[in-house]
C-alpha cells in the first residue's frame, strides 16, 4: 500500500515505503488474538503512545524455547507493579500467548520476543483513572544483533552527556515505555561515530549502556554497578554474574566513576540482544590493550555453553 502525502505547495506524492517496515505475514497478538501484522494497530488515544504509559520486555528466543522465561515474566509484572498497571492476564496465560504467537510464526528456532503492555486507552490528560483496557502485545521476529565484526573488535564507546534517569525520577529497573533518555544516548554515540553510550548517574555514577548492563576487569574482579545506581536489572546481567561465579571469578555490585571504565583491565556490556559484548575503547581511549580481553572471551564462550544447554 502506498500512502500519499500532500506536500506545502499542494502537490500530492506518495511516500516512499519504509525499508524497516515489518515483513509481510508476520502474525502478531494483539490484545486477546493473534492478527496479521497490518491489524496489529492500536489507538491513537492509548495512553502508551500519548504518554509512554506503559511497559515492555525483550527475550530471546533459542532453538523454539524462551530464554530465561520467568525472569522476564516475573520482570514485566514488576514493572508492571511499579506504574500500577495490572496485566489483563495471569502470568501462565502470558506464557502460553508468547507460544502460540511463536507457532503462528512457525518459529521453531532462534528469534526474537517483544512483549509490550500498555495502560490501555484514555481520555485525554495523564489520569490513569481515566483509562482502561490495558492492552497486550507479543512480537515475534528475527532480533538484530551487532554485527560479528564488533564481537571480534570490541566495541568503542562514549561516555554520554545525558545522565540515566534518576530512579527518583523514573527508576530504570522499571522497563518502561519511556526510552527517550536512552534513545537520544544511542543517538549521540552514533552521532559522534562511537557504537554505543555508557550513561552515568546523575552522581557521576556508572550505570548502564543504552539497552545493555555494564561490566569491567579489575585486578582480576569483575565488578559490576549496583541495582541501586539506576539501572535495570539485567535478566543477561544475572547469568553472567553465576558463570562468573562457577569460573571461581570474584563478582562484585559496586560504585563506580568514570575512572575506574579507564583503567580497567577488561570491560564488556551485556544484554539479550548483544548476549555478551567487548567494550575496548571508551572516549577515544583504549581499554587495556585495546583488544577483547581473556576473562570476556571465557565469558562469551560459557555464556553460548549455557545458553545452547538450556
Ligand atoms: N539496560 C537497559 C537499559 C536495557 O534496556 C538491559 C540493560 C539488559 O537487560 P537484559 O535483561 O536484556 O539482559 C536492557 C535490555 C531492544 C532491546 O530491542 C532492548 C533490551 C533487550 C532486548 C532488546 O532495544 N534491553
Amino acid at each position: 500500500m502506498t500512502i500519499a502525502t500532500l506536500h506545502e505547495n499542494g502537490e500530492i506524492a506518495a511516500m516512499p515505503e519504509n525499508p524497516f517496515a515489518p515483513r509481510a505475514g508476520l502474525m502478531v497478538w494483539m490484545g486477546e488474538e493473534i492478527v496479521p501484522v497490518e491489524q496489529a494497530t492500536i489507538s491513537v488515544f492509548d495512553h502508551a503512545l500519548l504518554y509512554g504509559d506503559g511497559v515492555f520486555e525483550g527475550i530471546r528466543i533459542y532453538r523454539g524455547k524462551i530464554f530465561k522465561e520467568e525472569e522476564h515474566i516475573q520482570r514485566v509484572f514488576e514493572s508492571a507493579r511499579a506504574i500500577r498497571l495490572e496485566l489483563p492476564m495471569s502470568p501462565e496465560r502470558l506464557s502460553r500467548a508468547m507460544y502460540e504467537t511463536m507457532r503462528a510464526n512457525d518459529v521453531t528456532g532462534d528469534g526474537y520476543i517483544r512483549l509490550v503492555v500498555t495502560r490501555g486507552v484514555g481520555a485525554l490528560g495523564i489520569s490513569i483513572r481515566r483509562t482502561a483496557n490495558p492492552t497486550v502485545i507479543i512480537i515475534v521476529d528475527k532480533i538484530s544483533l551487532y554485527p560479528l565484526e564488533v564481537y571480534e573488535r570490541g566495541l568503542h564507546c562514549i561516555v554520554s552527556s545525558f545522565a540515566r534517569n534518576h530512579p527518583n525520577a523514573l527508576n530504570p529497573r522499571i522497563k518502561s515505555l519511556n526510552y527517550l533518555n536512552n534513545v537520544l544516548a544511542k543517538a549521540e554515540a552514533h552521532a559522534a561515530g562511537a557504537d554505543e553510550a555508557i550513561m552515568l548517574g546523575l552522581d557521576g555514577h556508572v550505570c548502564e549502556c543504552t539497552g545493555d548492563n555494564i561490566f569491567i576487569v579489575r585486578r582480576g574482579e569483575l565488578l559490576t554497578p549496583g541495582t541501586w545506581e539506576g539501572i535495570l536489572e539485567g535478566v543477561t546481567r544475572g547469568v553472567v554474574m553465576e558463570l562468573a561465579a562457577k569460573r571461581g571469578i570474584p563478582v562484585r555490585e559496586t560504585s563506580l566513576v568514570r575512572h575506574d571504565l579507564l583503567v580497567a583491565e577488561e570491560a564488556f556490556a551485556t544484554g539479550t540482544a548483544a548476549e555478551i559484548v567487548p567494550i575496548t575503547e571508551i572516549s577515544k581511549i583504549p581499554i587495556g590493550d585495546g583488544k577483547p580481553g581473556p576473562i570476556t572471551r571465557q565469558l562469551m564462550e560459557d555464556f553460548v555453553a549455557y545458553r545452547n544447554a538450556v
